[in-house]
């Protein structure tokens, strides 16, 4: 949850104006400058002089409140009530308003020529803000008012279910465990009931979205942006329109393995819940493949598994006959990281870390990385359970951590992520390395799987990565229509299940009125996050872990090494994260992997096993939907 961060960083700025007389000051005076440059060219020409000043002013602001702006965000998170969402909002409006006001500044220096290293600081500052407001009074405000109630919304949701108050967290293992269709089609009903429910502002979620975007595509205009889309893609180094073109690029490299997974997947489903609740030439039903919104399927290997190449051991199962509890996972993921040479964790990272959920106080359960102080204040924040998925999770949010803690030293300008898809995949990436040597090391499993088992070890693995991958795409496509206005409140629904039919070949269990909004149903979208970054992560961690192996001398298939105890991946891996995002992505991923492209083969070679099995299986079935 990188973004909303940066959002909270941003957060920080307007704090200083309103707190200090010379701040104030600071903000009258430079506000006039930016005036007068637009509306005549009286004012003299800007100089590099005036950039380096309005960038150290800049920096000024994120040091000294970002740490504020977090730590309100880190109480509200983590302690939900009607005044932490009233400290948020404060601080959120504070901030959209700072940004806005710095990004308007920034654009006296276009036609000015800087240092290539100034020059990519102002261009983030221009895009700095992830939702911005126009500069009219009281907007900053209300967008923030609507973000806070959509966001609280969504974490303190939940669901009747056998007269009994259900979280989703709960829920989300429900879905991943039950097998009686009746059943889980209720659960996933009455989970799309949230975000059309009415609130205690009498608004509803999808209201609020509305209203959301429309602001906030007033914002981005204002800076001169099409609409907020754009400048969502606008963040990747690239033309927007050749970062989405560069998107689909990436999926036609992987589309082929989704394709043969999809219809290996319904036909095994075919045969545990027959042809009335699986036909064979339809979109697979959303609540059949063990995930609350059909974006991983591991939870669904037992009905899938190859029998004659099964590994023969199930990761939740080990963790929990094992002793492991959260805090076990999470040092163990804390293990990982120091046997590639990285510091332990700050005695901060324990005390002051959300592991498990409290049981007396409403929190944000989906899991988020945090630095409080842009230093060593690094903190995560779950309601971790102990299962497969939180013990690939744990790692994911590490990743986060441990990306923070390297570039510490940079400017807080350039404290990020080389772009988005690199902060997501780093904890993926070494999670790669959870393989059955490793568990072995682990003292998990007595003795590995042989190579007859790797299909089935490669099969976990795709319902995990490869049925991500159209979901990881479509969640931003949708956004990008709606802030587009392609699609209206009217058709949000129709456009969400027409891209998920698309892309997932999946569909609603029951019919879906254009009244409903089942994409309000998944976290990012209450929260503003913007999601092509699980995308590119995907490809990205492949693409690492295929680097890394080859420099720790592997030289099996891919998905059998793992890169626990290497140093001299851990000292290479360490040179990419302490760049931040001080450079173009291309020179991170040139820094560690040798190439300067995205590029899907590295897990189209991954999985090349599986996909021959797949294959081989598919044969005389009809495919496609
Ligand atoms: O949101 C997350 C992380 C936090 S950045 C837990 N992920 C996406 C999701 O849960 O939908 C990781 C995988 C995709
Ligand atoms: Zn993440």
């Amino acid at each position: 949850m990188i973004n909303r961060q940066f959002r909270q960083r941003l957060g920080a700025f307007a704090a200083v104006s309103s707190l200090a007389l010379i701040a104030a000051c600071t903000q009258q005076e430079t506000t006039n400058t930016a005036d007068t440059t637009t509306e005549s060219s009286a004012q003299s020409e800007p100089t590099v002089a005036d950039a380096q000043a309005f960038i150290e002013e800049v920096e000024k602001f994120y040091r000294e409140f970002g740490e504020y702006s977090a730590r309100v965000a880190w109480v509200n998170a983590t302690y939900i009530n009607y005044d932490t969402d009233w400290l948020n909002t404060q601080v959120s409006t504070e901030g959209t308003e700072a940004g806005v006001k710095f990004a308007n500044q920034a654009k006296r220096f276009n036609d000015l020529e800087l240092p290539a290293e100034m020059r990519r600081k102002i261009e983030i500052i221009k895009l700095g803000l992830n939702l911005p407001a126009p500069e009219r009074p009281g907007a900053a405000k209300e967008l923030s008012e609507i973000n806070t109630r959509m966001a609280s919304t969504y974490a303190t949701g939940k669901i009747e279910l056998d007269g009994e108050q259900v979280s989703r967290v709960d829920l989300e293992e429900m879905m991943g465990n039950i097998r009686d269709p009746e059943r889980l089609q209720e659960i996933w009903v009455k989970w799309r009931e949230i975000p059309v429910a009415q609130n205690e502002n009498g608004t509803t979620m999808k209201e609020d979205y509305a209203a959301m975007a429309a602001i906030a595509n007033e914002g981005a205009r204002e800076l001169g942006f099409d609409d907020v889309g754009t400048m969502w893609r606008a963040r990747y180094d690239l033309p927007p329109a050749e970062f989405a073109a560069e998107t689909d690029r990436l999926w036609g490299q992987v589309k082929p393995l989704y394709d043969e997974l999809h219809c290996h997947v319904r036909a095994k489903l075919n045969e545990t819940y027959g042809d009335d609740v699986v036909p064979l030439d339809q979109p697979i039903r959303a609540d059949l493949l063990g995930n609350m919104w059909a974006q991983s399927w591991g939870n669904i290997y037992d009905l899938v598994a190859p029998g004659d190449a099964d590994p023969g051991y199930d990761l939740t199962a080990l963790l929990k006959n094992n002793g492991y509890d959260a805090v076990k996972m999470v040092e163990t993921g804390e293990a990982f990281f120091s046997s590639l040479g990285f510091e332990p964790l700050p005695e901060t990272f324990w005390e002051r870390s959300q592991i498990t959920k409290p049981a007396d106080r409403e929190v944000a359960c989906h899991a988020s990385a945090w630095n409080l102080d842009g230093q060593d204040d690094i903190r995560i924040k779950m309601c971790t359970k102990v299962n497969a998925d939180d013990f690939q999770t744990v790692h994911h949010e590490l990743g986060h951590n441990y990306y923070q803690r390297a570039y510490k030293d940079q400017s807080p300008i350039f404290q990020g992520g080389a772009n988005g898809g690199f902060h997501e995949a780093i904890g993926d990436m070494v999670a790669l390395s959870i393989t059955p040597d490793y568990l072995q090391q682990l003292g998990l499993i007595d003795q590995t799987p042989d190579a007859s088992k790797d299909v089935g070890l490669l099969m976990a693995q795709a319902l995990e990565k490869v049925a991500f991958e159209p979901f990881g795409l479509l969640m931003d496509k949708w956004r990008w229509q709606v802030f587009s206005g392609e699609l209206t409140p009217e058709t949000y629904n129709q456009g969400w299940w027409d891209l998920r039919e698309e892309y997932q070949g999946i569909r609603p269990p029951v019919e879906r009125s254009a009244d409903y909004f089942d994409a309000g149903g998944k976290y990012h979208i209450p929260n503003n996050v913007s999601y092509t970054r699980y995308f590119i992560a995907h490809i990205l961690q492949f693409q690492f872990h295929k680097a890394a192996c080859e420099l720790a001398g592997w030289e099996g298939p891919l998905h059998r090494c793992s890169i626990y105890g290497s140093e001299a991946v851990g000292e290479k891996f360490n040179a990419m994260l302490e760049m931040g995002q001080s450079k173009p992505w291309p020179e991170a991923l040139e820094a560690f992997t040798g190439t300067r492209e995205m590029d899907g083969s590295a897990m189209v070679e991954y999985f090349a096993p599986l996909m021959e099995y797949l294959q081989e299986q598919n044969e005389g079935r009809s495919c496609g939907w």
